[in-house]
Order: structure tokens, then C-alpha cells, then sequence
């Protein structure tokens, strides 16, 4: 496992996403009404690392699938994260005027439509999954039902109301982690899911390597609150916790042996990724 090019293995995973994300997000269809085409095509082609799409690659493989197999899974959890995106940055969330370093979604395309075209990526990607290649058989069904739980009340949704009724006011680690946990930990666990089932894995190694996007995505999340400055007080504790975090997802990986390469470099990535931002060496992308 040493020696694995992660440098190399993002890219080839971003331009599979990419490409299959441009094939999704067709510019033709019936029309484009209030330009919601063209929205949801700049709130997903438009930059973002896709590590929830690398991630369900990683896990497909680890059990032996291949990256062909993960893509109905990449595509439709990246347009269920630009949704999140787009929603988030409106005024009446975070009121944020600018993404991957472009205007949002509202200010360049206005509020109203910016609601339409979250909602539309929303229900585009369940489309996209269900109507993955018939030779998946069963599997899209229990694929779409994960998505679902993850990112809706139980999942992200959810975090998002936690976060909003806490505002700045978390003072615990715990709390802090079942934010973290629903919010962005729910994204990368149907990930991990998801790749795995998409692979044709037991019921049991599916949840093996959910558990492993849960636990990368926390890990995620501290390295980010520690990019953007966030959870000062909360910063030694939360490196502490994403050493084990990284662990955990390491012991987890371990079973699945060299094909699991990539799942071990990744967690190393988000664990050199939240040291080397406290260090101050990191600046946010
Ligand atoms: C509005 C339903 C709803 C949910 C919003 C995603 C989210 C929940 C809020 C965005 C703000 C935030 C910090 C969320 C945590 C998840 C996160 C780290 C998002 C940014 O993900 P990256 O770094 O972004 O993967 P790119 O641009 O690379 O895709």
C-alpha cells in the first residue's frame, strides 16, 4: 500500500465524476424554464474537490467493485451536496455571495430560482439513481433509500436545523460531533454505503464502510471548522478526536487489505489536512 499516488487517484475520480455529472445534467431537455438548467449546471460544474464521490469510489473498490460501478452513487450524492450548497448560501441561511470563489447560486441567478433549482438537483439525483444501469438490479432501491435517510431529517437536514438551533453556542466536543456527524458525516456515510452496495457487497461490509464515511466525515468537518477558523476553543480536543477518528477508519479498512489503498490514503489526507491547517500551512480552498 505504500506508494499509493493519492495526488492522481483524486483526479482520475473527479474527471470520471465530472464527466458523468456533465452527461446528467444534460443542457438540452425540454426547454429551460426560468433558467433552471443553467442553474443546476453552474451549482455543480462549477469546482468543489468531489470527495464524497472519491469516497464512494474508494469503498466500491475495496470491495471489489470498480469505479464504472460507484457512479450513479458519485452523481447523485454531488447533486444532493450542491443543493445543500445552494440552500445554505441563501440570505435567509448564511447569506453567503460567493462559492469556489464565483458568485452563488442567488445572486447570479436570483433568490427565487436559487429555492427552484436546489429543489430541482434534489429530485434530479434520486432520478439519476434509480434509473442507474438496469444491472444493478435491487440494489438502486436500497442505494436510493440510503441517500434518502442520510440526507434528509435523520441526516443532513436534520444537523442543519441542530446547527441552526446552537448557533455559535456549542461548548462540548459531543455536541459539537452530533452536529458534525448529521450535518457532513451523513453525506460521506451514504458514500461509503452506497460504494459498497453499488459493488454488490453483504448487507454487513455495506455497513462497515458506512460507518468509515461516517467516521471520515467527522474527521472532515474538523479539519474544515479548523480551515475556517471555527470551534476555537473546541480546536486541541477535536485534533485529539480526529486522530482516532482516522484510526477507527484505518482498523475498519484493514479487512478489505490492498484494496483498500485508497480508503487508507484518504484518511491519512484528512488527518495531514486538519493538523496542517492548525499549524497554519492551510489556506481554505
Ligand atoms: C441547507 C439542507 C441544507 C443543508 C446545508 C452542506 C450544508 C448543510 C451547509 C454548508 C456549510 C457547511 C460548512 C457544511 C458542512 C459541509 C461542508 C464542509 C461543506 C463544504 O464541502 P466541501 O469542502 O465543498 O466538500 P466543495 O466545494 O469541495 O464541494
Amino acid at each position: 500500500m505504500a506508494g499509493f499516488d493519492l495526488e492522481h487517484y483524486l483526479v482520475h475520480c473527479r474527471d470520471l465524476t465530472n464527466k458523468a455529472l456533465d452527461d446528467a445534467l444534460y443542457p438540452g431537455g425540454d426547454g429551460d424554464p426560468g433558467r433552471l438548467r443553467e442553474g443546476m449546471r453552474y451549482a455543480v460544474l462549477n469546482g468543489g474537490k468531489r470527495m464524497r464521490p472519491v469516497v464512494t469510489i474508494a469503498t466500491c473498490e475495496a470491495c471489489g467493485g470498480t469505479p464504472q460501478q460507484a457512479l450513479p452513487g458519485c452523481c447523485s450524492l454531488e447533486m444532493v451536496h450542491a443543493y445543500s450548497l445552494v440552500h445554505d448560501d441563501l440570505p435567509a441561511m448564511d447569506d453567503d455571495s460567493e462559492r469556489r470563489g464565483k458568485p452563488t447560486v442567488h445572486v447570479a441567478f436570483g433568490e427565487g430560482p436559487a429555492i427552484l433549482i436546489g429543489d430541482a438537483l434534489l429530485t434530479r439525483a434520486f432520478e439519476v439513481l434509480a434509473t442507474g444501469e438496469a444491472a444493478y438490479g435491487p440494489v438502486l432501491a436500497q442505494a436510493v433509500v440510503i441517500l434518502a435517510r442520510e440526507a434528509g431529517i435523520d441526516g443532513m437536514v436534520g444537523g442543519q436545523a441542530l446547527d441552526m438551533q446552537h448557533g455559535q453556542g456549542i461548548t462540548e466536543l459531543g455536541v459539537l460531533e452530533q452536529v458534525h456527524a448529521r450535518k457532513t458525516g451523513a453525506l460521506y456515510a451514504a458514500g461509503g454505503a452506497m460504494g459498497a452496495l453499488l459493488a454488490g457487497a453483504e448487507p454487513k461490509t455495506v455497513e462497515a464502510m458506512r460507518t468509515w464515511g461516517l467516521k471520515f466525515g467527522i474527521a472532515f468537518q474538523h479539519a474544515d471548522d479548523v480551515l475556517d477558523d471555527d470551534q476555537v476553543a473546541l480546536r486541541p480536543q477535536a485534533l485529539a478526536r480526529v486522530d482516532e477518528l482516522v484510526a477507527e477508519c484505518n482498523a475498519l479498512a484493514e479487512p478489505f487489505g490492498d484494496k483498500a489503498a485508497a480508503l487508507h490514503a484518504l484518511a491519512g489526507w484528512v488527518q495531514k489536512r486538519a493538523h496542517t491547517a492548525a499549524a497554519g500551512d492551510l489556506a481554505q480552498d
